[in-house]
């Protein structure tokens, strides 16, 4: 019988537009699902880039306003991969056409832009979800498992870094395609809102609530040249972020990120350590989890590099046979099939809306401490 088709109409084709077009196309063949994802529109402001995109990944349709799209009766869900600045205003028209919304991260460019986010969608009842991919590699899943097993026991430390070094030229403008995420107006703010906001919704996720933070930030190229203006202005985002919190569950996390870490490109990392085991991961080595158990016999105890490929591993029995990897696209394909199955069984996946303003509300509270260079209470 066929599938009723899940029809999508995805604003923006940067880089987040090609992973969650790729995952669209993947996901029905390797994910048994009650719906079969369409790619209906693809909608940008460049009519001819539009057009290019939509021919390269097969979109039956464009649009350049996202306001037509929102209005199409042929439409289900509408997927924004736009920069942060316009998330709220797409969302809230979204919501009230009563479209379903998946949302790139950080949901919104600050924690009440957020709430209000998150009170249209809660009002128009219709399905929600960012793309914080991260939580779906199979082998975050797993250390997810682990945590939830008990096999930890009580946690005492949560470590995350997420280092890029990207932006180290001081020639590099700021503004405009590719480059709004240095433009403070687009983005938000810099490292905190990018590459932080993953590491704090995996640790929410992971190790629960965070109490109360105490961050710092730093600004390295004080001025760039503005793409949109031509002018130099003032970089009004922050370059490198790290900041020490307290858990709700009493242990203690220490997180960096910087776009300023000379040789790493995606570095993100994770390291609990806890009462009777510790877990990390490492992105540039994403399907391994390590593993120590204390309880292991002393003569053999020690990190266990797990290979994260086996049937038995979250979603790998999906791909292929024991022993081969799979990707970083994979998890926006995890992703897409969650956020299906969600729909299909009435549970939402997660992080919907109100999940991920939760990650708002440290994101708020680490610039603000930043700011004040005060410890603050995340609200
Ligand atoms: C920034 O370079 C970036 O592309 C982020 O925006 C993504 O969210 C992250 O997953 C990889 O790095």
């Amino acid at each position: 019988m066929a599938k009723q088709p899940l029809n999508i109409g995805i604003v923006g084709y940067g880089f987040m537009g090609r992973a969650h077009s790729n995952a669209y196309k993947q996901v029905s063949q390797f994910f048994d699902l009650a719906r079969t994802p369409v790619l209906k529109a693809a909608c940008a402001r460049d009519a001819a880039k539009v057009k290019a995109f939509a021919d390269n990944w097969g979109y039956e349709t464009t649009e350049t306003d996202w306001r037509r799209l929102i209005e199409r009766k042929d439409i289900d869900c509408i997927d924004i991969c736009t920069p942060n600045n316009s998330h709220a205003e797409i969302a809230l028209a979204a919501a009230a056409a009563g479209k379903m919304i998946l949302c790139e991260k950080p949901l919104a460019m600050n924690g009440p832009e957020g709430l209000k986010m998150v009170e249209a969608v809660e009002k128009a009842k219709v399905p929600n979800m960012v793309w914080y991919n991260y939580r779906r590699v199979p082998a975050c899943t797993l250390a997810k498992q682990l945590v939830e097993e008990g096999r930890l026991g009580k946690i005492f430390h949560y470590r995350a870094n997420f280092l890029q070094d990207w932006t180290i030229s001081a020639d590099l403008p700021q503004g405009g395609a590719g480059l709004w995420r240095l433009d403070v107006a687009a983005a938000g703010s810099g490292v905190t809102g990018d590459l932080l906001a993953h590491c704090i919704d995996t640790a929410l996720w992971l190790n629960g609530g965070i109490k109360d933070v105490c961050a710092m930030t730093e600004t390295f190229i004080k001025e760039r040249k503005h793409n949109l203006t031509g002018k130099v202005e003032k970089v009004a985002i922050d370059d490198a972020c790290a900041f020490l919190c307290h858990f709700k569950n009493g242990s203690l996390g220490l997180f960096e990120s910087t776009r300023y870490a000379r040789g790493h490109k995606a570095l993100y990392t994770f390291e609990i350590n806890g009462e009777k085991a510790s877990i990390k991961w490492d992105l540039h080595d994403l399907h391994r989890l390590e593993y120590f158990d204390h309880k292991d016999e002393s003569r053999i105890r020690g990190w266990h590099k797990l290979h994260i490929t086996d049937g038995d591993h979250p979603y790998m029995g999906k791909w292929w046979v024991p022993g081969l990897q799979i990707g970083y696209e994979s998890s926006f394909v995890h992703q897409v099939a969650d956020f299906i199955d969600g729909i299909a069984g009435g549970k939402p996946a997660q992080p919907d809306f109100r999940n991920a303003y939760e990650t708002q509300l440290v994101l708020d509270a680490i610039l603000d401490s930043a700011k004040v260079r005060q410890w603050q209470e995340v609200k």
